[in-house]
């Protein structure tokens, strides 16, 4: 991507998409930001089938931060790190540990980076019928407090928001009461929700399978949608793309929660039969979701949402993945951006349905967007292609001696 080749693609663009949106493009991907997690660059994965872990994988928050830390500094999408409190703030995987999160948050700051979204986790030991729903008053209590804390770490030690993802649900039809189970999470949200200080987003995750088969207690955005409104104006929507129905079109869903002002966020992953949590492909859906996202003014902003990588990945090396993931992204903003929504406007007034498709699909398909992206990224200051420079770093060698 020589700088000859980038300023003829620019102007390309620019002749066929309109100046304005070319330009559009270049300031939104300049400005987007996302969170990683701290359990991508983790030993996940593998699992029964060999037990396998890429070479270099972080053993320990410190090494975790050391990468995230390297990642921002070759794609410059943001300091903030996702947390799980079990796994991040826990001494023995059962409570969160307050202590433990105002260390790992110097240690964000040691590396330049802050403390992002705290997730509660719910699904580990003693959480096998369930967290929220759980018929147990001491589990459902102990979930409850780790929420509670979730929230004070959030205020105190991070960006104030709250992610929420519960693996209640079934197995079997007749396994348990659909509808007390509904009525316990809701009542174990109220009861958690009382207590997170008021400067705190709190999201709330869908999921139409796993661990539950036959059931999830929160399988989609309407249920999330309702229990979000029930607790008050600082709850909302997370939309995770790997947690619906083969073929469900989640732009709409995205722009109906637009439409109705909801505050969310967005979990970004690849799936394919279930939810994988492979690196961000730059595929059409995801140029989709984000036109919806541009056009709704949620990228950058007073109501931006909040925006996460959600990956977790067997094969691939953690830090490749991600800078694959961060790239797909990217490119998928940038095709949004430069759709040219006035000129389908017009077409669609006159009803040329297959016009406005083609039109839509020029932008989102079919138009060469990566000068926009390295534009970008010079702008920045950052690497014009940062798988290459990591792969030409040595960053990778060190860290599989660590
Ligand atoms: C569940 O599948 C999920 O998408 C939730 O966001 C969790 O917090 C995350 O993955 C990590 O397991
Ligand atoms: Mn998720």
């Amino acid at each position: 991507m020589d700088r000859k080749w980038i300023k003829r693609g620019i102007e390309n663009l620019k002749e066929e998409f309109g100046k304005e949106n070319v330009s559009k493009a270049i300031d939104i991907v300049k400005s987007f930001e996302v969170e990683i997690p701290s359990w991508a660059l983790g030993p996940f994965g593998g699992g029964r089938f060999g037990n396998y872990t890429p070479p270099g994988y972080a053993k320990n928050i410190e090494q975790k931060l050391d990468d995230i830390a390297f990642i921002h500094s070759l794609t410059g999408t943001g300091i903030y790190v996702a947390t799980h409190i079990l796994w991040d703030f826990s001494k023995d995987g059962m409570e969160g540990d307050y202590d433990i999160a105002v260390k790992v948050k110097k240690l964000c700051e040691e590396r330049g980076l802050k403390l992002g979204t705290v997730n509660p986790t719910y699904f580990l030991t003693g959480s096998e019928k369930g967290s929220f729903i759980s018929p147990s008053e001491s589990t459902r209590r102990r979930y409850i407090e780790q929420t509670i804390l979730g929230g004070k770490i959030a205020k105190e030690l991070g960006n104030s928001i709250l992610g929420l993802w519960f693996p209640d649900g079934s197995l079997y039809p007749g396994q348990i009461d659909l509808k007390a189970a509904y009525i316990r999470m809701k009542e174990a949200l109220i009861d958690s929700y009382k207590k997170i200080p008021e400067e705190v987003t709190t999201l709330i995750e869908y999921k139409v399978f796993e661990p539950g088969t036959y059931s999830t207690t929160i399988p989609d955005w309407g249920t999330s949608y309702l229990l979000a409104k029930s607790l008050g104006k600082n709850a909302g929507v997370l939309i995770d793309l790997g947690h619906h129905h083969h073929g469900t079109n989640i732009e709409q869903i995205v722009a109906t929660l637009i439409a109705e002002k909801m505050m969310c966020g967005f979990h970004f992953n690849t799936r394919y039969a279930a939810d994988d949590d492979h690196a961000v492909e730059p595929n059409q859906e995801m140029a989709r979701i984000f036109y919806e996202l541009v056009k709704g003014d949620v990228i950058t902003g007073k109501h931006k949402w909040a925006y996460m990588i959600d990956q977790a990945s067997g094969r691939e090396n953690r830090i490749h993945a991600l800078l694959h993931s961060i790239d797909s992204l990217q490119l998928s903003l940038a095709k949004a951006a430069i759709v040219n929504t006035e000129k389908i406007e017009k077409l669609r007034e006159n009803d040329e349905i297959i016009f406005a498709n083609r039109l839509f699909n020029d932008a989102t398909i079919n138009a060469d967007i990566r000068p926009i992206v390295a534009q970008a990224r010079i702008e920045k200051g950052v690497p014009v292609d940062p798988v290459k420079t990591y792969l030409e770093s040595g960053y990778q060698e060190k860290i599989e001696n660590r």
